[in-house]
């Protein structure tokens, strides 16, 4: 029963404070895009440190904290995992996905090419750690695709808030970047995102967000 418990601290805003710092902070975020168009302009990686850092505050499972962030910079790894991603995608593009998946992603203009997986300066691959493997044997983490699923919001939400741009690339099967990327066994791929910043004619395709009434009930 020896568990230290520490004072929290958070600053108290007034609630005119708080409104204008949720429209400010829903004005930026309703900014962001997933970009498939970036430019080749390199920068320090140490803009995407932070980024990780905020990504790891994330809550999880019994504080498991069941992430690993890779960074891929390598011009020569970039190119491996778009070739073996486009070799799924063109599969799945040609042969495993429905018509009607095919109709859903039409106004998006994806296609089974991944250019940007070797424009983009970088690549951020997601990891999931299922279990921890100790001497004593197996230990299984708890919410791990909540949990995940959760620094990876907040990951794409403080590399927006600098001014990069991403995209949550989904290749599936996506196996092959465990072991082009030389991951242990336990650490399973769960998104993969280019970042960088936009090409200067990048376009995005002219989709609308649902509206409040949409996506809030309140009871
Ligand atoms: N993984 C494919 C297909 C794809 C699926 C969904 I759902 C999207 O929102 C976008 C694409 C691809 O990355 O092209």
């Amino acid at each position: 029963m020896d568990h230290k418990f520490i004072k929290y601290e958070q600053k108290r805003l007034t609630e005119v404070e708080s409104l204008n710092k949720g429209k400010e902070f829903y004005e930026l975020m309703n900014k962001r895009r997933s970009i498939r168009f970036f430019s080749e302009e390199k920068f320090d990686i140490k803009l995407l440190e932070y980024a990780v850092k905020t990504a790891g505050t994330s809550p999880s499972g019994a504080n498991k904290q069941p992430w690993r962030f890779v960074v891929v910079e390598s011009p020569e790894i970039k190119k491996e995992i778009r070739i073996a991603a486009e070799k799924e995608e063109k599969e799945s593009y040609e042969k495993r996905m429905p018509q009607s998946w095919l109709n859903d992603l039409a106004p998006l203009g994806t296609d089974w090419h991944k250019e940007f997986l070797e424009t983009a300066p970088y690549l951020i691959v997601v990891f999931k750690i299922d279990f921890l493997q100790t001497d004593a044997g197996l230990k299984k983490h708890y919410y791990v695709n909540e949990s995940v699923g959760i620094a990876t919001g907040i990951l794409l939400t403080a590399l927006h808030n600098i001014g990069l741009s991403t995209l949550t690339h989904t290749p599936s099967p996506m196996n092959f970047l465990q072991k082009i990327l030389n991951r242990p066994a336990n650490e399973k791929p769960y998104l993969l995102i280019p970042v960088g910043y936009h090409a200067v004619d990048a376009v995005v395709p002219d989709i609308k967000r649902k509206k409040s009434e949409e996506i809030l009930t309140v009871v």
